[in-house]
Protein backbone atom coordinates (compact mmCIF):
# COMPACT_ATOMS: atom_id res chain seq x y z
CA UNK A 1 0.00 0.00 0.00
CA UNK A 2 2.82 2.20 0.76
CA UNK A 3 4.67 1.32 -1.81
CA UNK A 4 2.05 1.47 -4.43
CA UNK A 5 0.82 5.51 -2.68
CA UNK A 6 5.17 6.34 -2.80
CA UNK A 7 4.92 5.25 -6.53
CA UNK A 8 2.03 7.51 -7.41
CA UNK A 9 3.18 10.40 -5.84
CA UNK A 10 6.41 10.07 -7.58
CA UNK A 11 4.66 10.02 -10.69
CA UNK A 12 2.43 12.42 -10.12
CA UNK A 13 5.49 14.84 -9.28
CA UNK A 14 7.28 13.92 -12.43
CA UNK A 15 4.29 13.86 -14.83
CA UNK A 16 1.46 16.48 -13.28
CA UNK A 17 2.62 18.88 -10.03
CA UNK A 18 6.44 19.58 -10.56
CA UNK A 19 6.05 20.35 -14.11
CA UNK A 20 9.41 21.32 -15.83
CA UNK A 21 9.64 24.84 -16.64
CA UNK A 22 8.11 25.37 -20.44
CA UNK A 23 9.83 26.24 -23.13
CA UNK A 24 8.77 29.65 -24.10
CA UNK A 25 8.33 30.48 -28.33
CA UNK A 26 6.95 33.87 -28.96
CA UNK A 27 6.08 34.10 -32.31
CA UNK A 28 5.75 37.76 -33.38
CA UNK A 29 4.75 38.63 -37.18
CA UNK A 30 4.93 42.25 -38.88
CA UNK A 31 1.34 43.95 -39.33
CA UNK A 32 -0.60 41.38 -39.45
CA UNK A 33 -4.23 42.35 -38.79
CA UNK A 34 -6.93 41.18 -36.62
CA UNK A 35 -8.71 39.80 -39.61
CA UNK A 36 -5.99 38.16 -41.43
CA UNK A 37 -6.35 34.65 -39.98
CA UNK A 38 -9.22 32.35 -41.09
CA UNK A 39 -9.15 31.43 -37.25
CA UNK A 40 -10.18 35.39 -36.84
CA UNK A 41 -12.91 35.16 -39.30
CA UNK A 42 -10.76 35.31 -42.13
CA UNK A 43 -13.00 34.01 -45.79
CA UNK A 44 -10.71 34.82 -48.12
CA UNK A 45 -7.65 32.76 -46.67
CA UNK A 46 -6.96 30.20 -45.17
CA UNK A 47 -4.27 29.48 -41.85
CA UNK A 48 -4.79 26.06 -41.41
CA UNK A 49 -1.64 25.71 -38.76
CA UNK A 50 -2.12 28.99 -36.96
CA UNK A 51 -6.41 27.79 -36.85
CA UNK A 52 -4.77 24.49 -35.41
CA UNK A 53 -2.56 26.17 -33.03
CA UNK A 54 -5.64 28.50 -31.97
CA UNK A 55 -8.27 25.21 -31.32
CA UNK A 56 -5.53 23.98 -29.02
CA UNK A 57 -5.14 26.83 -27.07
CA UNK A 58 -6.62 30.29 -26.13
CA UNK A 59 -7.68 32.75 -28.71
CA UNK A 60 -8.26 36.18 -27.39
CA UNK A 61 -10.40 38.23 -29.01
CA UNK A 62 -9.29 41.08 -27.16
CA UNK A 63 -5.50 40.96 -27.41
CA UNK A 64 -2.88 44.04 -27.87
CA UNK A 65 0.50 45.49 -28.82
CA UNK A 66 1.30 48.79 -26.95
CA UNK A 67 1.56 50.75 -30.27
CA UNK A 68 -0.31 50.87 -33.82
CA UNK A 69 3.85 50.79 -35.11
CA UNK A 70 6.87 48.05 -34.56
CA UNK A 71 9.67 49.92 -32.48
CA UNK A 72 7.04 51.18 -30.03
CA UNK A 73 5.49 48.07 -29.54
CA UNK A 74 8.68 45.81 -29.51
CA UNK A 75 10.64 47.95 -26.61
CA UNK A 76 7.21 47.41 -24.75
CA UNK A 77 7.40 43.72 -25.27
CA UNK A 78 10.80 43.98 -23.87
CA UNK A 79 10.80 46.74 -21.56
CA UNK A 80 7.78 46.32 -20.07
CA UNK A 81 7.40 49.80 -20.40
CA UNK A 82 4.82 52.21 -22.49
CA UNK A 83 7.31 53.68 -25.10
CA UNK A 84 5.49 56.81 -25.04
CA UNK A 85 7.51 57.54 -21.77
CA UNK A 86 10.47 57.63 -23.49
CA UNK A 87 11.96 59.95 -26.30
CA UNK A 88 13.14 57.91 -29.27
CA UNK A 89 10.91 54.79 -29.50
CA UNK A 90 9.57 55.92 -32.81
CA UNK A 91 10.22 53.92 -36.20
CA UNK A 92 13.74 53.78 -36.34
CA UNK A 93 15.87 54.42 -39.05
CA UNK A 94 18.17 51.13 -40.22
CA UNK A 95 21.35 52.67 -38.61
CA UNK A 96 20.09 53.66 -35.12
CA UNK A 97 21.47 53.15 -31.98
CA UNK A 98 20.00 50.30 -29.42
CA UNK A 99 17.46 51.83 -27.54
CA UNK A 100 17.20 49.70 -24.92
CA UNK A 101 19.25 50.40 -21.86
CA UNK A 102 21.61 47.32 -21.08
CA UNK A 103 20.43 47.33 -17.42
CA UNK A 104 17.53 46.16 -17.50
CA UNK A 105 15.53 43.32 -16.35
CA UNK A 106 14.49 42.82 -20.01
CA UNK A 107 12.27 40.24 -21.01
CA UNK A 108 14.54 37.71 -22.13
CA UNK A 109 16.47 38.38 -18.96
CA UNK A 110 13.78 37.42 -16.90
CA UNK A 111 14.19 33.93 -18.69
CA UNK A 112 18.19 34.24 -18.15
CA UNK A 113 17.87 34.70 -14.72
CA UNK A 114 15.73 31.55 -14.35
CA UNK A 115 18.19 29.38 -16.18
CA UNK A 116 16.69 29.35 -19.68
CA UNK A 117 18.74 29.94 -22.67
CA UNK A 118 17.69 32.67 -24.75
CA UNK A 119 17.45 33.14 -28.54
CA UNK A 120 16.02 35.71 -30.39
CA UNK A 121 15.27 35.23 -34.80
CA UNK A 122 14.18 37.61 -37.04
CA UNK A 123 13.29 40.98 -37.34
CA UNK A 124 14.90 44.07 -34.80
CA UNK A 125 14.30 47.01 -35.10
CA UNK A 126 15.57 48.03 -31.84
CA UNK A 127 18.91 50.04 -32.78
CA UNK A 128 22.17 48.93 -32.36
CA UNK A 129 25.60 50.03 -30.98
CA UNK A 130 25.99 52.65 -29.14
CA UNK A 131 25.42 55.46 -31.85
CA UNK A 132 24.55 56.05 -35.74
CA UNK A 133 28.08 55.99 -36.81
CA UNK A 134 29.22 52.86 -36.48
CA UNK A 135 31.51 50.22 -38.48
CA UNK A 136 29.43 47.54 -39.72
CA UNK A 137 32.52 45.97 -40.25
CA UNK A 138 33.72 45.17 -37.18
CA UNK A 139 31.56 43.95 -33.69
CA UNK A 140 28.59 46.02 -33.53
CA UNK A 141 27.31 46.03 -29.74
CA UNK A 142 25.61 46.53 -27.40
CA UNK A 143 22.52 45.00 -29.30
CA UNK A 144 20.26 41.74 -28.52
CA UNK A 145 23.00 39.62 -26.81
CA UNK A 146 23.61 42.78 -24.65
CA UNK A 147 19.98 43.33 -23.37
CA UNK A 148 19.23 39.11 -22.65
CA UNK A 149 19.82 37.20 -25.57
CA UNK A 150 22.17 34.14 -25.53
CA UNK A 151 21.96 33.75 -29.44
CA UNK A 152 20.70 36.57 -31.94
CA UNK A 153 20.37 35.94 -35.59
CA UNK A 154 18.41 39.38 -36.64
CA UNK A 155 17.99 41.73 -39.50
CA UNK A 156 18.67 45.14 -38.03
CA UNK A 157 15.53 47.54 -38.65
CA UNK A 158 12.68 46.61 -41.71
CA UNK A 159 12.81 44.50 -44.45
CA UNK A 160 12.67 48.09 -46.55
CA UNK A 161 15.56 49.47 -44.75
CA UNK A 162 19.00 49.39 -45.42
CA UNK A 163 21.49 47.26 -44.76
CA UNK A 164 20.00 44.84 -46.05
CA UNK A 165 22.36 41.97 -44.62
CA UNK A 166 22.18 39.37 -41.74
CA UNK A 167 23.37 39.89 -38.20
CA UNK A 168 24.74 36.97 -35.80
CA UNK A 169 25.13 37.57 -32.26
CA UNK A 170 27.52 40.51 -33.19
CA UNK A 171 28.46 40.66 -36.44
CA UNK A 172 27.14 40.71 -40.16
CA UNK A 173 26.56 37.35 -41.33
CA UNK A 174 29.40 36.36 -44.59
CA UNK A 175 30.92 39.67 -44.54
CA UNK A 176 33.61 40.01 -47.55
CA UNK A 177 36.36 41.92 -45.87
CA UNK A 178 37.50 43.43 -49.32
CA UNK A 179 34.01 44.80 -49.97
CA UNK A 180 33.19 46.20 -46.70
CA UNK A 181 29.67 47.86 -46.15
CA UNK A 182 28.53 51.58 -45.34
CA UNK A 183 25.01 53.01 -44.43
CA UNK A 184 23.85 56.20 -44.38
CA UNK A 185 20.33 57.74 -43.82
CA UNK A 186 21.27 61.25 -44.78
CA UNK A 187 22.60 61.32 -48.06
CA UNK A 188 23.95 58.55 -51.05
CA UNK A 189 27.22 56.89 -50.20
CA UNK A 190 28.64 54.67 -53.19
CA UNK A 191 27.65 54.50 -56.81
CA UNK A 192 25.08 51.60 -56.53
CA UNK A 193 21.60 53.03 -58.40
CA UNK A 194 19.08 54.25 -56.58
CA UNK A 195 15.16 53.62 -57.27
CA UNK A 196 14.63 57.83 -57.28
CA UNK A 197 17.80 57.57 -60.19
CA UNK A 198 16.93 54.74 -62.38
CA UNK A 199 13.04 53.16 -61.49
CA UNK A 200 13.91 51.33 -64.84
CA UNK A 201 15.75 48.59 -62.73
CA UNK A 202 13.16 47.89 -60.44
CA UNK A 203 11.61 44.77 -60.18
CA UNK A 204 8.60 46.25 -58.14
CA UNK A 205 7.86 49.96 -58.12
CA UNK A 206 7.59 52.07 -55.20
CA UNK A 207 4.46 54.00 -54.07
CA UNK A 208 4.70 57.90 -55.13
CA UNK A 209 6.07 60.00 -52.24
CA UNK A 210 6.78 56.93 -49.71
CA UNK A 211 10.46 57.65 -49.75
CA UNK A 212 11.60 53.59 -50.58
CA UNK A 213 13.78 55.25 -53.76
CA UNK A 214 17.05 55.03 -52.12
CA UNK A 215 19.63 52.24 -52.92
CA UNK A 216 17.98 49.33 -54.88
CA UNK A 217 19.18 45.64 -53.01
CA UNK A 218 17.61 42.55 -55.45
CA UNK A 219 15.44 44.99 -57.50
CA UNK A 220 13.92 46.87 -54.98
CA UNK A 221 14.39 50.27 -53.98
CA UNK A 222 15.04 50.60 -50.13
CA UNK A 223 14.74 53.50 -47.23
CA UNK A 224 18.20 54.62 -47.08
CA UNK A 225 21.52 54.22 -48.75
CA UNK A 226 24.28 51.51 -48.71
CA UNK A 227 27.46 50.65 -50.17
CA UNK A 228 29.15 47.25 -50.20
CA UNK A 229 28.55 44.14 -48.55
CA UNK A 230 27.61 42.24 -51.59
CA UNK A 231 28.25 38.63 -50.35
CA UNK A 232 26.43 39.67 -47.04
CA UNK A 233 23.28 41.12 -48.80
CA UNK A 234 19.89 39.01 -47.99
CA UNK A 235 18.15 37.46 -50.82
CA UNK A 236 13.93 38.78 -49.88
CA UNK A 237 12.86 35.88 -51.47
CA UNK A 238 14.63 33.77 -48.82
CA UNK A 239 14.59 35.91 -45.89
CA UNK A 240 11.67 33.69 -44.24
CA UNK A 241 12.94 30.25 -44.97
CA UNK A 242 16.57 31.62 -43.31
CA UNK A 243 14.86 32.80 -40.00
CA UNK A 244 13.05 29.33 -39.59
CA UNK A 245 16.09 27.10 -40.04
CA UNK A 246 17.75 29.31 -37.69
CA UNK A 247 14.56 28.89 -35.27
CA UNK A 248 14.69 25.52 -35.99
CA UNK A 249 17.93 24.85 -34.73
CA UNK A 250 17.66 27.10 -31.81
CA UNK A 251 14.91 23.98 -31.22
CA UNK A 252 16.85 21.37 -31.64
CA UNK A 253 19.86 22.88 -30.01
CA UNK A 254 18.27 23.54 -26.58
CA UNK A 255 15.98 20.07 -26.37
CA UNK A 256 17.30 19.24 -23.41
CA UNK A 257 17.10 22.28 -21.71
CA UNK A 258 14.62 25.30 -21.08
CA UNK A 259 14.57 27.62 -23.97
CA UNK A 260 12.93 30.90 -24.55
CA UNK A 261 13.00 31.81 -28.22
CA UNK A 262 11.41 35.25 -29.45
CA UNK A 263 10.88 34.33 -32.96
CA UNK A 264 10.07 37.85 -34.95
CA UNK A 265 8.79 37.08 -38.78
CA UNK A 266 9.13 39.62 -41.06
CA UNK A 267 5.94 38.84 -43.16
CA UNK A 268 3.03 40.02 -44.06
CA UNK A 269 5.63 43.47 -43.96
CA UNK A 270 6.64 45.24 -47.04
CA UNK A 271 8.36 44.89 -49.26
CA UNK A 272 6.43 41.38 -49.27
CA UNK A 273 8.63 38.78 -51.36
CA UNK A 274 7.28 35.41 -50.87
CA UNK A 275 9.07 32.45 -52.04
CA UNK A 276 8.16 30.42 -55.32
CA UNK A 277 6.24 27.92 -52.84
CA UNK A 278 3.79 30.56 -52.36
CA UNK A 279 4.00 32.52 -55.08
CA UNK A 280 0.44 33.44 -56.67
CA UNK A 281 -0.83 31.24 -54.21
CA UNK A 282 -3.37 33.55 -52.19
CA UNK A 283 -5.31 34.61 -55.04
CA UNK A 284 -4.61 37.98 -53.12
CA UNK A 285 -0.94 38.74 -54.49
CA UNK A 286 1.89 38.98 -52.59
CA UNK A 287 0.10 40.14 -49.35
CA UNK A 288 -1.76 37.28 -49.08
CA UNK A 289 0.66 34.89 -50.15
CA UNK A 290 3.00 36.34 -47.38
CA UNK A 291 0.70 35.35 -44.79
CA UNK A 292 0.17 32.06 -46.34
CA UNK A 293 4.09 31.31 -46.02
CA UNK A 294 3.68 33.09 -42.51
CA UNK A 295 1.11 30.41 -41.67
CA UNK A 296 3.29 27.40 -42.87
CA UNK A 297 6.25 28.78 -41.21
CA UNK A 298 3.82 28.29 -37.88
CA UNK A 299 3.44 25.14 -39.01
CA UNK A 300 7.04 23.95 -39.44
CA UNK A 301 7.37 25.23 -35.97
CA UNK A 302 4.79 23.06 -34.68
CA UNK A 303 6.26 20.04 -36.42
CA UNK A 304 9.81 20.50 -35.17
CA UNK A 305 8.47 20.81 -31.53
CA UNK A 306 6.89 17.38 -31.95
CA UNK A 307 10.13 15.90 -33.87
CA UNK A 308 12.15 16.76 -31.09
CA UNK A 309 9.50 15.84 -28.52
CA UNK A 310 9.22 18.94 -26.58
CA UNK A 311 5.52 20.22 -28.12
CA UNK A 312 3.70 19.61 -25.43
CA UNK A 313 5.74 20.94 -22.38
CA UNK A 314 6.10 24.31 -24.44
CA UNK A 315 4.06 27.40 -25.20
CA UNK A 316 4.11 29.09 -28.53
CA UNK A 317 2.25 32.67 -27.98
CA UNK A 318 1.54 34.02 -31.71
CA UNK A 319 1.00 38.05 -32.28
CA UNK A 320 1.75 40.55 -34.22
CA UNK A 321 3.49 43.85 -33.55
CA UNK A 322 0.88 46.41 -34.61
CA UNK A 323 -2.30 46.52 -37.14
CA UNK A 324 -2.77 45.73 -40.82
CA UNK A 325 -1.36 48.20 -43.97
CA UNK A 326 -1.92 47.40 -47.45
CA UNK A 327 0.15 50.41 -49.54
CA UNK A 328 3.04 51.15 -46.96
CA UNK A 329 5.37 51.68 -49.61
CA UNK A 330 5.63 49.57 -52.90
CA UNK A 331 2.90 48.69 -55.97
CA UNK A 332 2.74 45.51 -55.21
CA UNK A 333 -1.44 44.99 -55.79
CA UNK A 334 -2.21 44.04 -52.15
CA UNK A 335 -5.15 46.71 -53.08
CA UNK A 336 -5.77 45.41 -55.93
CA UNK A 337 -6.24 42.47 -55.27
CA UNK A 338 -7.61 42.25 -52.30
CA UNK A 339 -10.69 40.69 -53.13
CA UNK A 340 -12.85 41.72 -50.50
CA UNK A 341 -10.65 40.63 -47.65
CA UNK A 342 -10.83 42.54 -44.82
CA UNK A 343 -7.57 42.61 -42.76
CA UNK A 344 -8.81 44.47 -40.24
CA UNK A 345 -11.84 42.11 -39.68
CA UNK A 346 -14.32 44.74 -38.32
CA UNK A 347 -12.53 46.72 -36.50
CA UNK A 348 -11.74 50.83 -37.54
CA UNK A 349 -8.07 51.84 -38.91
CA UNK A 350 -5.07 49.98 -38.68
CA UNK A 351 -1.39 50.11 -38.60
CA UNK A 352 -0.44 54.16 -37.54
CA UNK A 353 -4.01 54.50 -36.32
CA UNK A 354 -5.61 54.79 -32.63
CA UNK A 355 -8.35 53.07 -33.38
CA UNK A 356 -8.80 49.48 -32.53
CA UNK A 357 -6.97 48.11 -35.82
CA UNK A 358 -3.84 49.94 -34.45
CA UNK A 359 -2.81 47.53 -31.74
CA UNK A 360 -6.22 44.93 -31.65
CA UNK A 361 -4.22 42.14 -32.97
CA UNK A 362 -4.42 38.36 -33.45
CA UNK A 363 -3.46 36.80 -30.21
CA UNK A 364 -2.99 32.88 -29.33
CA UNK A 365 -1.17 30.98 -26.35
CA UNK A 366 -1.04 27.25 -26.76
CA UNK A 367 0.60 25.26 -24.01
CA UNK A 368 -0.62 21.96 -24.32
CA UNK A 369 0.24 20.39 -21.11
CA UNK A 370 -1.30 23.52 -18.93
CA UNK A 371 -4.00 24.85 -21.28
CA UNK A 372 -7.49 24.40 -21.83
CA UNK A 373 -8.76 25.08 -25.40
CA UNK A 374 -10.58 28.20 -25.28
CA UNK A 375 -11.88 31.67 -26.70
CA UNK A 376 -11.07 34.30 -24.21
CA UNK A 377 -12.38 37.98 -24.41
CA UNK A 378 -10.07 39.33 -21.72
CA UNK A 379 -8.10 42.13 -22.38
CA UNK A 380 -4.34 41.01 -22.49
CA UNK A 381 -1.20 42.96 -23.94
CA UNK A 382 2.47 42.31 -24.74
CA UNK A 383 3.35 44.23 -22.20
CA UNK A 384 2.33 42.20 -19.64
CA UNK A 385 4.40 39.39 -20.66
CA UNK A 386 7.21 40.22 -18.54
CA UNK A 387 5.58 40.68 -14.99
CA UNK A 388 3.46 37.78 -16.07
CA UNK A 389 6.66 35.58 -16.79
CA UNK A 390 8.38 36.58 -14.00
CA UNK A 391 5.99 35.70 -11.45
CA UNK A 392 5.79 32.11 -13.30
CA UNK A 393 9.65 31.62 -13.01
CA UNK A 394 9.74 33.43 -9.81
CA UNK A 395 11.93 36.44 -10.74
CA UNK A 396 11.84 39.62 -8.63
CA UNK A 397 11.48 42.92 -10.44
CA UNK A 398 13.14 45.81 -8.92
CA UNK A 399 10.63 48.81 -8.21
CA UNK A 400 11.01 51.21 -11.17
CA UNK A 401 11.51 49.24 -13.61
CA UNK A 402 8.96 46.81 -15.98
CA UNK A 403 6.90 49.30 -13.79
CA UNK A 404 3.93 49.42 -16.52
CA UNK A 405 3.79 45.77 -16.99
CA UNK A 406 1.02 43.71 -15.03
CA UNK A 407 1.42 39.86 -13.77
CA UNK A 408 -1.51 39.01 -15.82
CA UNK A 409 -0.31 35.36 -15.82
CA UNK A 410 -3.72 34.00 -14.93
CA UNK A 411 -5.63 35.68 -18.11
CA UNK A 412 -2.73 34.46 -20.43
CA UNK A 413 -3.28 30.95 -18.86
CA UNK A 414 -7.06 31.32 -19.44
CA UNK A 415 -8.16 31.42 -15.69
CA UNK A 416 -8.82 34.77 -15.50
CA UNK A 417 -11.97 36.08 -17.82
CA UNK A 418 -11.40 39.43 -17.38
CA UNK A 419 -7.32 40.71 -17.99
CA UNK A 420 -6.52 44.39 -17.66
CA UNK A 421 -8.99 46.51 -16.43
CA UNK A 422 -7.14 49.83 -17.46
CA UNK A 423 -4.98 50.09 -20.73
CA UNK A 424 -3.51 53.03 -22.95
CA UNK A 425 -2.71 52.03 -26.60
CA UNK A 426 -0.60 54.49 -28.70
CA UNK A 427 -1.72 55.45 -32.40
CA UNK A 428 -1.03 58.86 -33.86
CA UNK A 429 -3.02 59.65 -30.53
CA UNK A 430 -2.85 58.10 -27.11
CA UNK A 431 -6.05 56.37 -26.21
CA UNK A 432 -7.03 54.99 -22.26
CA UNK A 433 -9.37 51.91 -21.96
CA UNK A 434 -10.92 51.69 -18.50
CA UNK A 435 -13.80 48.28 -18.12
CA UNK A 436 -13.79 48.65 -21.72
CA UNK A 437 -14.84 52.19 -22.28
CA UNK A 438 -12.18 53.87 -24.43
CA UNK A 439 -11.32 57.84 -24.64
CA UNK A 440 -9.37 58.71 -27.58
CA UNK A 441 -7.66 62.05 -26.70
CA UNK A 442 -8.37 65.01 -29.10
CA UNK A 443 -5.88 65.47 -31.72
CA UNK A 444 -5.31 67.56 -35.00
CA UNK A 445 -4.05 66.44 -38.53
CA UNK A 446 -6.27 64.44 -41.29
CA UNK A 447 -8.73 61.99 -39.88
CA UNK A 448 -7.89 59.77 -43.12
CA UNK A 449 -4.10 59.29 -44.22
CA UNK A 450 -4.32 58.67 -48.16
CA UNK A 451 -0.87 57.68 -48.20
CA UNK A 452 -1.43 54.38 -46.74
CA UNK A 453 -4.98 54.35 -46.46
CA UNK A 454 -6.03 54.55 -43.41
CA UNK A 455 -8.39 55.81 -40.39
CA UNK A 456 -6.08 57.63 -38.55
CA UNK A 457 -8.52 57.87 -35.73
CA UNK A 458 -7.56 61.71 -34.91
CA UNK A 459 -10.70 64.13 -34.08
CA UNK A 460 -10.02 67.79 -32.46
CA UNK A 461 -12.88 66.76 -30.01
CA UNK A 462 -12.67 63.66 -27.73
CA UNK A 463 -13.88 60.28 -28.61
CA UNK A 464 -15.60 57.92 -26.19
CA UNK A 465 -16.09 54.06 -27.25
CA UNK A 466 -18.30 51.48 -25.32
CA UNK A 467 -16.23 48.45 -26.30
CA UNK A 468 -17.89 46.02 -25.12
CA UNK A 469 -21.26 46.58 -27.38
CA UNK A 470 -18.99 48.26 -30.00
CA UNK A 471 -15.31 47.30 -30.62
CA UNK A 472 -16.35 48.84 -34.38
CA UNK A 473 -16.00 52.04 -32.67
CA UNK A 474 -19.30 53.33 -34.65
CA UNK A 475 -21.10 55.31 -31.81
CA UNK A 476 -19.09 57.82 -30.42
CA UNK A 477 -20.71 58.64 -26.92
CA UNK A 478 -18.35 61.38 -25.57
CA UNK A 479 -21.40 63.82 -25.81
CA UNK A 480 -23.51 61.54 -24.18
CA UNK A 481 -21.15 60.84 -21.07
CA UNK A 482 -19.08 64.07 -20.49
CA UNK A 483 -18.29 62.65 -17.50
CA UNK A 484 -16.71 59.76 -18.15
CA UNK A 485 -15.13 61.67 -20.70
CA UNK A 486 -13.78 63.92 -17.91
CA UNK A 487 -12.77 60.59 -15.32
CA UNK A 488 -10.64 58.95 -18.37
CA UNK A 489 -8.66 62.21 -19.15
CA UNK A 490 -7.63 62.53 -15.84
CA UNK A 491 -6.75 58.85 -15.33
CA UNK A 492 -4.15 59.05 -18.27
CA UNK A 493 -2.64 62.15 -17.21
CA UNK A 494 -2.43 59.98 -13.71
CA UNK A 495 -0.79 57.22 -15.33
CA UNK A 496 1.10 59.58 -17.96
CA UNK A 497 2.85 61.56 -14.62
CA UNK A 498 3.27 57.99 -12.67
C1 LIG B 1 7.47 53.87 -42.33
C2 LIG B 1 7.59 53.42 -43.76
C3 LIG B 1 6.89 52.12 -43.94
C4 LIG B 1 7.33 51.10 -42.90
C5 LIG B 1 7.24 51.69 -41.52
C6 LIG B 1 7.82 50.81 -40.46
C7 LIG B 1 7.62 55.50 -45.09
C8 LIG B 1 6.78 56.56 -45.72
N1 LIG B 1 6.97 54.46 -44.57
O1 LIG B 1 8.23 55.01 -42.12
O2 LIG B 1 7.11 51.62 -45.22
O3 LIG B 1 8.66 50.70 -43.15
O4 LIG B 1 7.97 52.88 -41.46
O5 LIG B 1 7.00 49.75 -40.23
O6 LIG B 1 8.85 55.60 -45.08
S1 LIG B 1 7.09 49.03 -38.84
O7 LIG B 1 6.14 47.95 -38.91
O8 LIG B 1 8.44 48.56 -38.70
O9 LIG B 1 6.72 50.00 -37.84
CA1 LIG C 1 5.23 46.24 -37.80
Amino acid sequence: MRITLLILISFLCFHGFAQKKPNVILICADDLGYGDLSCYGATKLNTPNLDKLAAAGIRFTNGHSTSATCTPSRYALMTGEYPWRKKGTGVLPGDAALIIPTDRKTLPRVFKDAGYQTAVVGKWHLGLGEQVEKNWNGEIKPGPNEVGFDYSFIFPATADRVPTVFLQNHRVLALDSSDPIAVDYKQKIGTEPTGRENPELLKMKSSAGQGHDNTIVNGIGRIGFMTGGKMARWVDEELSYTFLEQAKQVISGNKQNPFFLYFALTEPHVPRMPGTMFKDKSGLGDRGDAILQLDWTVGEIMKQLENQGIAKNTMIIFTSDNGPVLDDGYQDEAVTRLNGHTPAGTLRGGKYSALEGGTRVPFIISWPSAIKPAVSNALVSQIDFLQSFATLLQQKITAGTASDSENQLDAFLGKNKVGRSTYIEQGGALSIIKDNWKYIVPQNGPAYSKLVGIETGNLASAQLYDLNKDKEEKNNLAEVHPERVKALAALLEEIKNK
